[in-house]
């Protein structure tokens, strides 16, 4: 470290935290990178401004026609999560099992500091501190930002709690993550242009994250899915929960507020479920989740919403809809913006313009890409972020420092054929194993490859676990152990469709299931027994259908949609208990055990009942 960059002004402002060790770090990384200029953000409202006004300048944003809101591009083929090129680097001898991407640690490393050689020559460099979770509280993580790129310190600004005076508050005690990010070259449309170098390495030894020549928020944006791979580590070691879930205040009788967390994979409703109508909103995304007093209590790890902006409507989504069309400060990432300034993405209300600009440039209707498919109007995958303070239905709760208590778990991923829409476990190890651990989900016309194709993704984490997934598995066995009082733990599916290929449910159905539940975590409403877990009562729902949507729910519907379907529920079982013997060599005995005592309920119910088990016969 050359004498004159220790002694410039800008690092004056990084040794106000006593913390040698951030220090060093940033010392070594403005060395090696070697950026042109510094600037060192605090929690000031005059540093945030220079983020916002530097991604404007940069050419990183672009100024839309509702003041505050903003648009920026990701490189045509830089519109998502790079698994390929995201890997857990780990120490010689260690194992995760092959369903986690991993690298050789030393080699890593290695190819990493050479592509992060001089990669900021002729730039600025924004140093930025964050707080994961709320500030001054058990589960605050500081975390310090090292980045090139304006668009990704303004997205995280955000995102995420400041961190700067929380830095100078923990000193030499922060146990904090360390996140180093260049986007590389650009091009003459800003966006990144060596994707063939395109790596986020995990070190986990270090709890640093490394992350080049990528600019789409999943691979950038440190403190998002970067640092819950650091996170679970930690919480693995720790004995608490890293997970990726939503937390909501579902509103029960007498002005009761009961939270629940609910983990979907990406594209099967979590967002707009956050946002549930009627509902609060504590978060959307991933929730740091803790015993305290022999309670489970969650919090938010962020402020704000990275959300997917395809199909956002008026109709299904008014909360959000509504702060899209306010002057409120947002990115809109990869969607469509017309001659003025307005955008337009796949399934907004109203005509595609015929013409814009998007994130392959100058686009119009039928465009084909160099592979010869269609262009749609926006990306499947494009973005909004913003603070959830622009929201009407933001629970009050997002910045206690205890969190909230959590009385239900939800499950759910896109499922056309096996899991009824709402059910919930006998126990903690029954829903861990058969809805958690057993999760699946069904792939999308919007997701690359083939359509249908179940993927397997236990608890929806697959692609952030830091450790083997049967030691993950262990350690949401044991969270449940100890506890006075333990949440309930439910599956949902939005997807069921009947023999025709027909949904079997309404999207704003599922205001129901949540009411339902809620009852259930205060057992203010009975269950059916069935093989596989316990499903509502016709009569309450009926009640609840009228009460929450004033719809007539009819006997014919609640049989088509609870009705147990056994081939396809032990086809699951196999699928799963494979997966677990061939891939997961560290499974807990308990997965097979549980699974293996559903198969023989629903084996029984088969002799009985036969292959389609109406609830009516329960
Ligand atoms: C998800 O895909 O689960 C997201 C967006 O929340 S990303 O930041 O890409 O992970
Ligand atoms: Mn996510």
């Amino acid at each position: 470290m050359p004498e004159g960059r220790q002694t410039a002004a800008w690092f004056n402002k990084v040794t106000q935290i006593d913390n040698s060790e951030l220090q060093q770090f940033i010392a070594k990384y403005v060395e090696l990178c070697n950026p042109d200029k510094v600037f060192v953000c605090s929690d000031s409202d005059e540093d945030i401004e220079y983020i916002r006004e530097s991604a404007i300048r940069n050419g990183e944003e672009s100024k839309l026609a509702i003041d505050g809101h903003t648009i920026h591009f990701d490189a045509y083929y830089d519109q998502a999560r790079d698994r390929e090129h995201t890997n857990i680097l780990v120490p010689k001898g260690v194992d995760l099992g092959s369903a986690v991407s991993t690298k050789d640690r030393d080699e890593g490393l290695r190819e990493i500091h050479e592509i992060l050689k001089d990669i900021m020559k002729g730039k600025e460099l924004y140093i930025h501190f964050f707080c994961l979770g709320p500030t001054k509280s058990e589960f605050s993580i500081p975390c310090v930002q090292l980045t090139d790129s304006s668009y990704v310190a303004h997205s995280e600004d955000l995102l995420y709690r400041p961190g700067y005076t929380e830095f100078v508050r923990q000193g030499s005690s922060a146990r904090f993550f360390k996140f180093v990010h260049s986007q590389g070259e650009l091009d003459e449309r800003k966006v990144s242009k060596n994707l063939d170098k395109r790596r986020v390495y995990i070190d986990i030894d270090n709890d640093t994250v490394y992350s080049t020549n990528t600019q789409y928020g999943g691979n950038t944006i440190g403190l998002k899915k970067l640092a819950m791979r650091l996170a679970i580590n930690r919480a693995a070691k720790e004995g608490w929960l890293t997970e990726h879930m939503l937390i909501m205040g579902i509103h029960g009788p007498r002005n009761r507020l009961t939270y629940f967390t609910g983990a979907f994979p990406s594209l099967c409703g979590k967002t707009s479920t956050a946002m549930l109508d009627g509902e609060t909103i504590v978060g959307d995304d991933i929730a740091y989740i803790r015993k305290k007093n022999g309670e489970v209590r969650a919090v938010n790890v962020e402020k704000g919403l990275f959300g997917i902006i395809m199909g956002v409507n008026s109709k299904d989504d008014p909360s959000q809809w509504k702060a899209l069309h306010n002057p409120n400060e947002i990115i809109f990432s990869n969607v469509l913006v017309t001659e003025d300034k307005h955008v337009h993405w796949i399934g907004k209300d109203g005509n595609t313009p015929h013409r814009g600009y998007n994130h392959s440039g100058e686009w119009f209707i039928g465009k084909k890409d160099d592979r010869g498919r269609e262009i749609q109007c926006s990306h499947p995958n494009a973005r909004f972020t913003f603070d959830l303070k622009v929201l009407d239905n933001l629970d009050p709760k997002l910045d206690d420092p205890f969190g909230v208590l959590v009385g239900g778990i939800v499950y759910g991923g896109r499922d056309s054929d096996t899991y009824v829409p709402v059910e919930e476990s006998f126990d903690w190890a029954h829903g861990i194993i058969t809805k958690g651990a057993s999760l699946e989900s069904e792939s999308t016309a919007a997701t690359l490859g083939k359509e249908g194709v179940r993927e397997f993704n236990p608890m929806s984490n697959l692609d952030f676990l830091s450790v083997s997934i049967g030691k993950y598995v262990q350690c949401n066995l044991d969270f449940g152990k100890d506890l006075n009082k333990l949440p309930l733990i439910f599956s949902v599916n939005y997807f069921l469709k009947d023999r025709e290929g027909k949904f079997v449910n309404e999207k704003t159905d599922k205001k129901v299931w949540y009411k339902w539940m809620e009852l259930r975590v205060h057992n203010e409403v009975d269950f059916i027994e069935t093989p596989t877990g316990r499903i509502p009562k016709y009569e309450d729902l009926e009640r609840l259908f009228k009460e929450v949507l004033n719809k007539d729910y009819t006997q014919e519907e609640f049989d088509k949609q609870f009705t147990i379907r056994i081939p396809e529920n032990l086809a699951k079982i196999d699928r799963i208990k494979r997966i677990y013997e061939t891939q997961v060599s560290d499974t807990p005995k308990i997965v097979f055990e549980v699974l293996d005592e559903q198969r023989q309920r629903l084996n029984r119910a088969r002799k009985k009942y036969g292959d389609y088990i109406s609830p009516y016969k329960l």
